[in-house]
């Protein structure tokens, strides 16, 4: 008895290895597969001035990974990603695949349209190799510039979303990864936008001489703008100190940002391009050395 029973153990064991395994190849269940890539866009956070909306950029970077499921070995995709033609247009597209091996790509064809772009990659003519996709792998990278019209003048952040659509290009590009020869549709992972306004020009805090590097030669101008009424387009550039007015404090904050030691450079925005984000009656009509 003890016998038979050890033989019905491992019976039922192999039986269930077998049906384990002869479920992965049912093509009813492989067909699962599609669901288990997720297709994604990275979102972004743009700033940008109000009066100028053209002047600003955005990017996103498309990627797939099979968050589940038995890894599968892709041959190629398609995809089409969509942006609001009112708010943002696509510029420039660059494929990031890098296939493995040292391949190269057989074909690659993007497509830039005022409300997408669409992207066909096919690894290998003639089945050669393949790719997985176990880890996020990017795929494209879009380049955006913002748009005149609702942006322009807008006093409060807008928010819109890089959408996967199937509806780009004549005939549309369809949304699919390539396995054994069929078609699978991934998971889809909307981009978050959101577009912030600002009043007047992005700057550099500290540097009155607009000329994007912070020296003695700023110290002076705010002093030469207290003292002897030089002209000054952009007080927020020479409140270093952020306080909302401008005072030989923040003279000082300049020259000792460069000779004393310890002492704190300007409040952000500084060393970079930047705007204003703390309220105040100053403003920032035009500054020469940010975009
Ligand atoms: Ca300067
Ligand atoms: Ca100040
Ligand atoms: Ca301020």
């Amino acid at each position: 008895m003890m016998h038979y029973n050890f033989s019905s153990t491992r019976l039922t064991g192999s039986m269930l290895l077998l049906i384990l395994s002869f479920g992965m190849w049912v093509p009813g269940l492989y067909g699962q597969v599609g669901s288990d890539f997720v297709l994604r866009a990275s979102g972004a956070d743009v700033d940008y001035a109000a009066a100028n909306p053209t002047s600003y950029g955005m990017s996103t970077v498309v990627s797939v990974h099979q968050a589940t499921g038995v890894i599968a070995q892709a041959q190629g995709y398609s995809l089409g990603v969509g942006n609001d033609s009112t708010l943002l247009m696509p510029i420039s597209a660059t494929n990031l695949l890098v296939p493995p091996g040292g391949h190269g790509v057989d074909f690659d064809q993007i497509a830039i349209l005022p409300e997408g772009v669409t992207e066909g990659v096919v690894l290998s003519f003639p089945g050669l190799y393949t790719i997985s996709f176990e880890t996020e792998t990017d795929l494209l990278g879009i380049e955006y510039q913002l748009m005149n019209g609702p942006l322009t003048g807008a006093t409060t952040t807008t928010s819109t979303s890089l959408d996967f659509v199937d509806t780009l290009g004549s005939p549309p590009v369809d949304i699919s990864i390539v396995i054994e020869g069929a078609s699978y549709p991934p998971s889809l992972a909307s981009g978050a936008v959101t577009l912030t306004p600002h009043d007047g020009a992005p700057l550099i805090r500290g540097d009155a001489s607009q000329d994007g590097t912070l020296d003695l030669a700023d110290g002076v101008g705010i002093l030469q703008y207290l003292f002897i009424g030089a002209a000054a387009d952009c007080l927020d550039a020479l409140d270093a100190n952020d306080s909302g007015n401008v005072s030989i404090t923040d003279a000082i904050r300049v020259l000792c940002a460069l000779y004393c030691s310890g002492s704190p450079p300007p409040e952000s925005p500084f060393p970079g391009c930047g705007f204003d984000s703390t309220a105040d009656s100053l403003g920032c009509l035009f500054y020469q050395a940010c975009p």
